[in-house]
């Protein structure tokens, strides 16, 4: 069963930057179908229609990322590099975590199990990988312009778990580009095995400038190891998001003024600072952010 609605009385008791007002997809289900309706109602939302173009992007408006196409070598057991989605694919998003790295699941038939080695407790939206941290059970969604490390905000992110089995411990949480927080949302309980999806879209204009993910209490060591015997795992399939934006305000803005000169040498500076972005990028620190926001 699909909820839709808007939050904005809970979110007045959070922080001073509580105006923030967002629409909530959610959903939880047995299987892929029980929660295709609302990711389908989530991308209507967003914009962008249905079928992905280059690097996962839906019109210019929207990207997703499913995990399916990440090649064997940066698959499991090799650890995806944080900033894959943004380098190799650019998706224009860098992931960070207090944990050891990330991993996508392995593709069947090959030497690693399937499902990171627990084929009785995940399953798949998309066929046939999934993604977790490793050795925590927080990811941080960092945005940057795709291809560049110029720092960008989305206005929309949504994502699907897996086996979601215990109330209050999966989440999502947006920050401002200042650090604030402007939205969580606890991810509905499936079941084991079952599928849940938990999306958010800003209706007034909020900038997400980090999303951190809180997948379940375990953690998955590597496959077929969890952190410990007793709480829920849980983990990661599609992330959907509205496309990534610059956080710098745009050359035109100025030019509207009337300074023209003052325009001209804005925007020299600005393809200045993109030119290093894309000659840098290779060689962007990927190393686990380790501070932990309020
Ligand atoms: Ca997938
Ligand atoms: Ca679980």
């Amino acid at each position: 069963m699909m909820r839709r609605f808007t939050i904005v009385a809970a979110l007045l008791a959070f922080t001073a930057t509580t105006h923030a007002q967002f629409t909530i997809f959610e959903s939880a289900g047995a299987n892929a179908a029980a929660i295709t309706p609302t990711r389908d109602a989530f991308r209507v939302a967003v914009g962008g229609g249905a079928v992905a173009g280059a690097n996962g992007s839906f019109g210019g408006l929207r990207r997703e990322i499913n995990w399916d196409g990440v090649p064997d070598a940066f698959a499991d057991s090799n650890l995806l590099p944080a900033n894959f989605f943004n380098v190799n694919s650019p998706r224009g998003v860098v992931f960070s975590t207090p944990g050891t790295g990330f991993l996508v699941s392995a593709n069947a038939g090959g030497a690693t199990p399937i499902l990171f080695g627990f084929p009785n407790d995940f399953q798949v939206f998309s066929a046939q990988r999934l993604f977790t941290a490793v050795n925590s059970n927080i990811t941080d969604v960092n945005f940057f312009v795709p291809g560049t490390n110029v720092t960008a905000t989305t206005t929309a992110f949504g994502l699907i778990f897996t086996d979601v089995e215990v109330a209050g411990l999966t989440h999502v949480d947006f920050f401002d580009l200042n650090n604030n927080l402007i939205f969580s949302r606890d991810a509905l309980v499936g079941g084991n095995q079952a599928l849940s999806f938990l999306g958010a879209v800003a209706t007034g204009g909020e900038q997400i400038g980090r999303v951190r993910i809180t997948s379940g209490l375990n953690t998955i060591v590597s496959n077929g190891v969890l952190g410990n015997p007793i709480d829920d795992v849980v983990v990661m399939d599609d992330f959907l998001y509205a496309e990534t934006i610059s956080a710098v305000p745009e050359p035109a803005t100025l030019a509207l003024t009337g300074i023209g000169l003052v325009a001209i040498g804005a925007y020299g500076y600005r393809r200045h600072r993109r030119r290093r972005g894309t000659r840098s990028r290779t060689v962007r620190p990927t190393a686990p952010r380790l501070e932990s926001p309020a």
